[in-house]
């Protein structure tokens, strides 16, 4: 076979070709990627900042009863928020403030709650522990320990029946594992396949109780896979794990793959509650968890990989604060629910007609 004249050139041009395509492909992920790192980053801030503002406001005594802040743990709701859709559906619990606003809740409508006011998102009836909004499919603000999980099996279920690709995403600590709900919820969503994404926050301690004390098998992801269920552990302190970890979940869900349950392992940096001694945990243990707080790590392995620039973090940091004083200003100016409309609701207005 005769090679004709420049061949050699074409082929080596086309090699060229090939590897500049690569080098923008490379270069187009990274750029992806940062930019899908910025967001986590973002969000994740946004909740440290709504509730560090909200622990002042508290102190000020302008928010009352129970409070229960996710200071530490952001890394899980954005994470896991970040792979829902608008349709998909989320349960969660007391500890809830951080869920709401990444699903979607104004900062303002969920601190007017919290202050009791009528321009919350429950007109105030619900406060801290019981945050809820239709719009945004936010099924709560759930209290009882365990309680959401029963709730996102019968939306799930009723996804299911409907024939509709949806999600239910349900948040729980690892103190549920101890409640009946837990295991008879697992037990239906497997046996009936339900489109549930199972999400434990395993911060290791349930109000002053260690998971040791009180669990002979500290595996939960194992718990869960003992019903057949697909279950994983997750470093729920890397909001990129958990963003990967979510997605795969969410995407099995998605696509008929019955229940799914990922054990993200994390840790309060606070108390339990705004009343807690935390007598039951040594200042070096908590100190050691801070010492891997997921904002601080994703905004250092940014900075190093030329992924934020000090403009960017400066920027994200004023659209944050200023989100937050939007809000303050918003409860601030909210009124409590007239007296003559307490017993609204109470009755089905249907009962009249
Ligand atoms: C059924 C039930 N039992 C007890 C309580 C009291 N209680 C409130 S929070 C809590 C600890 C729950 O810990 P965990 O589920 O790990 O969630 P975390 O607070 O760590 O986010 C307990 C026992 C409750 N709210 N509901």
């Amino acid at each position: 076979m005769t090679v004709p004249p420049g061949a050699d050139e074409a082929g080596a041009d086309e090699a060229r070709a090939d590897e500049a395509r690569a080098d923008q492909n490379r270069a187009d992920e990274a750029m992806a990627d940062a930019e899908r790192s910025r967001f986590l980053l973002q969000q994740m801030l946004r909740v440290r900042r709504f509730e560090e503002k909200c622990v002042e406001l508290y102190s000020a005594a302008k928010i009352r009863g129970f409070m229960h802040v996710y200071i530490g743990e952001e890394a899980v709701a954005a994470g896991v928020l970040a792979n829902l859709t608008p349709e998909d559906a989320v349960v969660a619990t007391y500890r809830e403030h951080g869920h709401a606003l990444l699903r979607g809740v104004s900062a303002g409508a969920i601190l007017a709650e919290m202050y009791g006011f009528e321009q919350g998102c429950c007109r105030g009836r619900g406060g801290s522990m019981h945050l809820f909004d239709q719009a945004t499919r936010f099924f709560g603000g759930n209290a009882i320990v365990a309680g959401g999980l029963p709730l996102a099996v019968g939306l799930a279920l009723a996804d299911k029946m409907a024939g509709r690709s949806r999600v239910t995403a349900c948040f729980f600590g690892e103190g549920a594992v101890a409640e009946g709900e837990f295991h008879e919820s697992l037990n239906l969503a497997a046996l009936w396949q339900l489109p549930v994404l199972f999400c434990c926050e395993n911060n290791l301690y349930a109000m002053g109780t260690a998971l040791a004390r009180s669990e002979s098998q500290t595996n939960i992801a194992l718990k869960a896979a003992a019903y057949e269920i697909p279950s994983w552990q997750v470093d729920g302190m890397d909001v990129l794990a958990v963003d990967e970890g979510a997605r795969r979940a969410a995407d099995a869900v998605r696509n008929g793959g019955g229940p799914h349950f990922l054990e993200l392992r994390t840790y309060r940096f606070r108390a339990h509650s705004m009343y807690d001694p935390e007598r039951y945990r040594e200042k070096a243990e908590v100190a050691q968890w801070v010492g891997r707080d997921p904002i601080d790590h994703l905004r250092t392995s940014l900075e190093d990989s030329g992924g934020l620039s000090a403009e960017q973090w400066n920027d994200l940091q004023q659209d944050v604060d200023s989100e937050i004083a939007q809000a303050v200003e918003f409860a601030e100016a909210g009124t409590p629910e007239p007296v003559d409309q307490l017993t609204r609701f109470t009755y089905s207005d249907r009962s009249a007609s």
